[in-house]
């Protein structure tokens, strides 16, 4: 017997466990998970680009060859924009949210979605894993296209969040307030299959990721972090391992696996640090709460800040709990 399940099977068992669903982020997180399949085929295609036209040139059928971060933005919004359950857009890529007019559905479209759709593209060509993130919201103005207010909500609103990671394989990790639950793309039948069930993160780690090139721009209370890190002592399990790969998703999904810390602190050149509070930060803290770990700016939970702008900045602190804490506490004592 198989014992396949697809990931459009498992949202429908979860929304089967909320009487009063509708079904509308069902279809939501669908359309979602259609749209990365079809990022997929094209990322897996990105290094014949030099072989079939560079970007800015036309293909043969006419059209012009997209870079690719305009290629996923283009079709996450308009899978999105036609499936009809969602009333405002908010891309990394666009300055501003995209409202959506009633006129594409027959109901009252009520999530608002913010998406990177391609994060980490800079490593395209070295074809190194990138990914996109997104996050999901209820309105909560009552109808018509979306406001900046449904937009700018708190990160503990958030109704499901997740990623798809294009690596050696295509995964998607999503969570809809029910665990975390990891599904690999069968590229022979396109269907994204469980893989990853329930997923959850090590309490403490032996593992850090940052950009440790920014030592310098620290605060001395993060120098003072990562030196601890690197210093031997068997019974705390140091030092740590190192492993930054540079593509958010990639170091994330890594550390989510085995246990870690993702750091991308506040530094003299980015005084907010230089992560997305609502296209990266948000999710992704969803998410590593959902697997009990925890997130932070060094001091504050991330899912409480208070956004004031769409491309709101925030330093990032993710992965293992125990980890999170000490980052934490060295912030803390060092000022
Ligand atoms: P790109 O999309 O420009 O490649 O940036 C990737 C990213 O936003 C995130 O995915 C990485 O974790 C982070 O930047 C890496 O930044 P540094 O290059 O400064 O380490």
């Amino acid at each position: 017997m198989y014992r396949l399940k697809t990931i459009y099977r498992h949202i429908i068992e979860e929304e089967r466990l909320i009487p009063e669903a509708t079904g509308q982020l069902s279809d939501l997180l669908t359309d979602i998970a259609l749209a990365c399949k079809i990022i997929s085929l094209e990322v897996n295609r990105a290094g014949l680009v030099d072989i079939l036209g560079l970007t800015g040139d036309e293909n043969v059928q006419g059209e012009e060859v997209k870079k690719l971060d305009v290629y996923a933005n283009d079709v996450l919004k308009s899978f999105m924009r036609m499936g009809g359950h969602a009333c405002a857009l908010c891309s990394e890529e666009e300055e501003t949210f995209v409202p959506i007019d009633e006129v594409y559905s027959d109901y009252s479209h009520k999530y608002i979605v913010h998406f990177d759709p391609l994060d980490g593209s800079s490593n395209i060509d070295a074809n190194i894993s990138i990914g996109t993130i997104f996050s999901i919201y209820k309105r909560v103005s009552k109808r018509g296209p979306g406001t900046m207010e449904d937009c700018l909500q708190l990160g503990v609103k958030q109704v499901a969040a997740g990623y798809v990671v294009y690596g050696s394989s295509t995964i998607m990790v999503y969570t809809a307030g029910n665990g975390v639950h990891g599904f690999t793309l069968d590229p022979t039948i396109g269907e994204f299959l469980i893989s990853h069930e329930n997923m959850k993160i090590s309490k403490k780690s032996r593992t850090y990721s940052v950009n440790e090139g920014n030592y310098s721009k620290w605060s001395k209370g993060m120098q003072k972090f990562i030196d601890h890190l690197k210093e031997a002592d068997k019974d705390t399990g140091r030092p740590y391992s190192s492993r930054y790969v540079g593509s958010l998703v990639a170091d994330f999904h890594r550390n989510l696996l085995y246990g870690g810390i993702f750091i991308y602190p506040a530094d003299t050149k980015n005084k907010n640090g230089k992560l997305r509070l609502m296209y990266e930060a948000n999710p992704l803290a969803m998410i590593i709460e959902q697997a009990g770990g925890r997130a932070s700016d060094g001091k504050n939970r991330i899912l409480e800040i208070v956004p004031q702008s769409l491309h709101q900045r925030t330093p990032l602190f993710i992965g293992s709990e125990e980890d999170v804490l000490l980052a934490e506490r060295f912030l803390k004592e060092n000022g």
